[in-house]
């Protein structure tokens, strides 16, 4: 079973799919050894691990290598953050294409212009495509997939552009239309209140995707009890996880005046070797080398 046939029937058999974002291979084994169903390829978490702001200013190129990567490290599928598609309906053939070929089974596709600006910063200029011409790329999209089972999900930025619901409804249903398996809808505002009132105003077709992390009290229980949310994703949660503790840890090295406090507080190297699944390359080395 292809891993974009194993993410749609995870969401069938259990409602409620949560998936990671991962930034490199390490990321992705650890979000699987946790018991994610899925990894998220964010634009947000590989700009950030470049020092970068999520502005369109990392390549597809460089996106590429990173989810390439990752799927050699995991079996899980993998959904791909790819922005506005990287120009228009034309990009987006050639995007599609190459992310399935770099064993991605999903895409998320957003409606803004390119270059993009990151959805939750303070006072970002958020400009949206016209409907029609986004309707294109979905189709576009959905015409080159391989897999039947690749997921194409709209993202529109509606409400994080203060358009209000009643376009962000509009625009979801001509998404649909266009042959969108699913909607992700984001917001900024600091609780659910926009996502969750989306939700109850929603009567298209196909189920909804959401990214709480602005709004970071919607959890799975208040998700599930909207009904029509098959997809949680958890963007920026890795990245701002191990930024929290190298910033941490390396505070400590130099206030401490070495590593002799944070040596025991942070994993054993042992435990990386695991990671880096050592065991089996000696054991490699056992039976090859001669
Ligand atoms: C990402 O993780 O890249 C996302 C989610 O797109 S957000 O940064 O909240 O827009
Ligand atoms: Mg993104």
């Amino acid at each position: 079973m292809s891993p974009a046939r194993r993410l749609r029937a995870r969401m069938a058999e259990t409602g409620l799919v949560h998936i990671m974002a991962a930034h490199s291979p390490l990321s992705a084994i650890l979000a699987e050894e946790a018991g994610f169903d899925g990894l998220w390829a964010s634009g947000f978490e590989l700009a950030a691990l470049y020092g970068l702001a999520d502005m369109s200013l990392i390549s597809m190129t460089q996106h590429l290598d990173m989810l390439r990567s990752i799927a050699g490290r995991t079996t899980l599928p993998i959904v791909a953050d790819i922005d506005t598609g990287y120009g228009n309906a034309i990009n987006v053939i050639h995007a599609i294409g190459e992310y399935e070929r770099a064993g991605a089974s999903a895409v998320v596709i957003e409606d803004k212009t390119f270059p993009k600006v990151t959805s939750l910063v303070a006072g970002g200029r958020q400009e949206l495509l016209r409907i029609e011409e986004f309707q294109g790329k979905l189709e576009a999209a959905a015409a080159t997939r391989r897999n039947p089972d690749f997921l194409v999900i709209a993202r529109t930025e509606a409400l994080i552009a203060g358009l209000g619901e009643t376009e962000a409804l509009r625009r979801a249903l001509a998404y649909t239309k266009a042959g969108a398996d699913m909607i992700l809808i984001h917001s900024k505002k600091q609780d659910a209140s926009e996502i969750e009132s989306f939700s109850r105003a929603w009567t298209g077709a196909v189920p909804l995707v959401v990214v709480p992390n602005a709004y970071p009290d919607l959890d799975a229980r208040r998700v599930r009890a909207l009904g029509n949310i098959r997809m949680m994703i958890y963007g920026n949660y890795g990245i701002r996880a191990a930024a929290t503790c190298m910033q941490e840890t390396f505070r400590r090295i130099i206030a401490d005046g070495g590593v002799q406090n944070v040596h025991k507080d942070i994993l054993p190297v042992e435990e990386i070797f695991r990671l880096q699944r050592t065991e089996g390359i000696k054991a490699a080395e056992a039976r090859f080398l001669r």
